[in-house]
């Protein structure tokens, strides 16, 4: 009778199965000829990475080891060179006045710290210079800037959780071309390395090539791939990746989304209802990244409200930082939105993604 039972199971479990996750591939990124189920494509094994570190990047170099990650003050050049041209002049002044804080202002501003926190800032400053803090000295009140840069970001937690069950799902969320398929790419070959196994679910199922390119990322890294067809429910494709990674005892589903539907509305739906989807056990949603390009400064600000608004964001990956002349971006990104910024992206690279270090940000920048 239990027998009888189980095989009633486990009969009705494939059957269940054969309407999504249809196609199991080794040794083969799915492109071309895929059904029109989603795929899901095995990592290779990984027989020249003992111990899982040597990732070799596309560009031939190795992976940065934790240790030997990009630091934000080498990555920080064009914002490093902008503010710091301005502040070397405010350091010039014989004295503070009325014209130090017209020129602070404006550095502020240049540097895209945007006006209700640089009225804020300054009006601090105000305060501590009428107490005699910076006694008369530029040096000193930029000292004080900078601490109170720090300051902003206090408290923030900025760990990436993950389940005590696994599998953990972070979700990446954000407008078209702000890097979240790169930084999923990324995140997977850290996570790797660091031995986790990673399984990315390619969600982004409106843009033809964003599978392709996800495909690229998941067989350099050694992460396991879901994919579905294009225009493919994504809610099913992040199931599927679930699923997958329950089965095979994976720590961390990675799950892409799309930047872009037919209507705002329409996205904002969906990526309730892929979020929804994903926290169904086994799966525990433990993060929703939302990607902001630093170079799009305040605009990514407003881009920003809408998605926090529509899923519960966890914090901020800030991509391309190294293209931008305007750091003050992330300051104004942790005051105006009150998320954690917890990664920041400088390079195209696999080992171009570091984890924000407040005290390094304003020692590079102050420097
Ligand atoms: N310089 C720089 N480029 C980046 C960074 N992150 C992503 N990119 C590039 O930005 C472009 C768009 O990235 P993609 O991941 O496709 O964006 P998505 O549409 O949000 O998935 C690609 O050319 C990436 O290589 C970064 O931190 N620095
Ligand atoms: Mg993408």
């Amino acid at each position: 009778m239990t027998i009888v039972l189980i095989v009633v199971i486990v009969l009705l479990l494939a059957l269940l199965g054969a309407g999504t996750a249809t196609v199991v591939r080794r040794n083969q990124s799915g492109l071309g000829g895929r059904p029109s189920g989603p795929t899901i494509t095995p990592a290779e094994p990984q027989p020249d990475r003992p111990g899982g570190t040597d990732v070799v990047a596309e560009s031939g170099e190795a992976l940065a080891p934790p240790d030997g990650r990009p630091r934000l003050a080498d990555r920080l050049g064009r914002a490093k060179s902008l503010f710091g041209t301005s502040l070397a002049a405010i350091r010039g002044r014989a004295r503070i006045d009325d014209a130090t804080f017209e020129e602070l202002e404006e550095a502020l501003l240049l540097a895209d710290v945007g006006l209700p926190l640089t009225n804020r800032l300054l009006a601090d400053l105000r305060d501590r210079v009428r107490s005699g803090e910076a006694g008369d000295s530029p040096t000193a009140l930029l000292d004080l800037l900078k601490s109170d840069v720090v300051a902003l970001f206090a408290g923030e937690d900025r760990e990436l959780q993950v389940a005590s069950d696994p599998p953990s799902v972070w979700l990446f969320v954000g407008v078209n071309g702000v890097g979240k398929t790169t930084t999923i790419g990324k995140l997977a070959a850290r996570e790797g390395a660091s031995g986790r196994s990673v399984v990315v679910a390619a969600g982004d199922t409106f843009r033809a090539a964003a599978g392709d390119q996800l495909a690229m990322w998941a067989e350099r890294s050694g992460a396991d791939i879901v994919r579905g067809a294009d225009g493919a429910d994504p809610s099913s494709v992040v199931f599927d990746a679930v699923q997958h990674a329950a089965a095979r005892g994976a720590d961390l589903v990675l799950a892409d989304t799309a930047g872009r539907l037919h209507t705002k509305v329409n996205l904002m739906d969906e990526l309730r209802k892929v979020r929804r989807v994903a926290a169904r056990p086994p799966g525990t949603v433990t993060e929703v990244l939302l990607v902001l390009d630093a170079t799009t400064g305040q605009n990514g600000l407003v881009q920003a409200r809408e998605f926090a608004e529509a899923v519960e964001v966890t914090g901020v990956v800030l991509t391309k930082l190294d293209g931008t002349a305007k750091g003050g971006i992330v300051c104004a990104i942790r005051s105006e939105l009150g998320l954690p910024i917890k990664l920041v992206g400088l390079g195209e690279g696999a080992g171009d993604l570091v984890p924000f270090d407040p005290e390094e940000f304003a020692d590079a920048l102050f420097a």
